[in-house]
């Protein structure tokens, strides 16, 4: 038989997945047969889960050189970091409202976020019981604050902000989001599952040290560079874990916060591994590399006649037409259009120069 091979990156404009660091894969194959979510009998990778943590609390403002007050009160209170490796994004986010919905009180608890979250918080809605109020955002894609603060009332218990949305890689005004969660008693949570890994090396507001924010999402296995699966989950406050914590009796740790059981041991050797290799200045050459490209490639396609968002991170949003993204598609391109029909272009470690370049000959030749 023969025997199966994964696709290569060569033609992928469509993912927020990148191929992986070469120290994560050799720390994945390590930790393939460890369990984070049992630590007590698998103590090496519960310890490396500890130090990923800490690594992510960094990158996102927790434990910065210059803490600021609520940080200060946090760490005070509470020591290191809290949080965990997820599976995902999907799982953060999910987390982040169950842990929101667990501490407020709620009779009828409702989420408020712009229209542009990720629609794993429709999923976080429907299995939990709460109202997911998405409303609309700015002309420029981020989330509206007059239509957020109109939309959150006493059963609010958390009010989302995304930092590097989905589909055109925007930053919602997180201090201001921030302000409306806490003046209406509700959590505030950024979802930077994407964006998190390129934001330290821009002047955006969007961490735990620029803005009194509860949570946060912050992927390793998108631009992280970690091996699939790895997402994260941090809070400023340990009672943001103890809210999701269930007790496990027959486990030697007394309790579980994280919403799987058995957990992957290589996603989180991976992360350890990539941020460690990584954090931060190959993370800040690689964001480097990618908005320079993206700049470039959405002054080519300027030039050609194409209307192009305003490029923020490095995802390019242009208006092709039908025939030309099918042409494109058959010639093994890896394309994903925004719910309005746009086509996007993520531009991830894997996606190079020479790359974009082969594809705007064949866009050429679509004309
Ligand atoms: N939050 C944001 C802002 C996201 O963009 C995503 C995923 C998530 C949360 C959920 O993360 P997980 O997929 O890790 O649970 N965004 C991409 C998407 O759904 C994920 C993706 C990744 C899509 C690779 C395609 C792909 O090849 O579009």
């Amino acid at each position: 038989m023969q025997r199966a091979a994964p696709q290569t990156f060569d033609r992928v404009l469509s993912s927020m997945c990148t191929e992986p660091h070469p120290a994560a894969r050799e720390a994945a194959e390590r930790f393939l047969a460890t369990n984070p979510g049992d630590p007590a009998t698998y103590a090496e990778v519960g310890e490396l889960e500890t130090r990923t943590v800490t690594m992510l609390g960094e990158l996102a403002g927790l434990g910065s050189d210059r803490p600021n007050e609520a940080e200060v009160r946090a760490t005070a209170r509470d020591g290191p970091p809290h949080g965990y490796v997820t599976s995902g994004g999907t799982e953060a986010n999910i987390q982040a409202v169950r842990s929101a919905r667990n501490r407020g009180d709620a009779a009828e608890p409702n989420v408020v976020a712009p229209e542009s979250v990720h629609f794993s918080f429709t999923k976080a809605a429907e299995v939990l019981g709460v109202e997911l109020r998405t409303v609309p955002t700015d002309a420029d894609h981020r989330a509206d604050v007059d239509a957020v603060a109109a939309a959150v009332d006493e059963g609010t218990v958390l009010v989302v902000g995304v930092a590097g949305s989905t589909e055109y890689g925007r930053v919602d005004p997180i201090p201001e989001l921030a302000e409306i969660a806490h003046e209406t008693g509700a959590y505030c949570h950024v979802d930077a599952a994407w964006g998190g890994f390129l934001l330290p090396f821009t002047d955006h507001e969007w961490h735990f040290g620029h803005a009194p924010i509860d949570s946060m999402t912050i992927d390793p296995h998108k631009c992280g560079r970690a091996v699939i699966p790895a997402g994260g989950l941090l809070f400023r406050e340990r009672a943001g874990m103890d809210a999701l914590a269930v007790d496990t009796p027959y486990l030697e740790s007394a309790s579980q916060a994280s919403l799987t059981g058995t957990r992957s041991g290589a996603g989180v050797a991976g992360a350890a591994a990539a941020m460690e290799a990584l954090w931060p200045d190959g993370y800040r050459r690689e964001y480097e590399r990618a908005d320079g490209l993206a700049g470039w490639f959405a002054g080519e396609l300027r030039e050609r006649g194409f209307d192009v968002a305003d490029v923020e991170l490095p995802i390019v949003v242009v208006d092709l037409s039908a025939r030309a993204f099918d042409a494109l598609r058959d010639r093994g391109w890896r394309l994903s259009r925004t719910e309005s029909g746009l086509v996007r272009i993520v531009v991830m470690p894997h996606v190079t120069r020479e790359m974009l370049r082969e594809f705007l000959a064949d866009l050429d030749g679509t004309r």
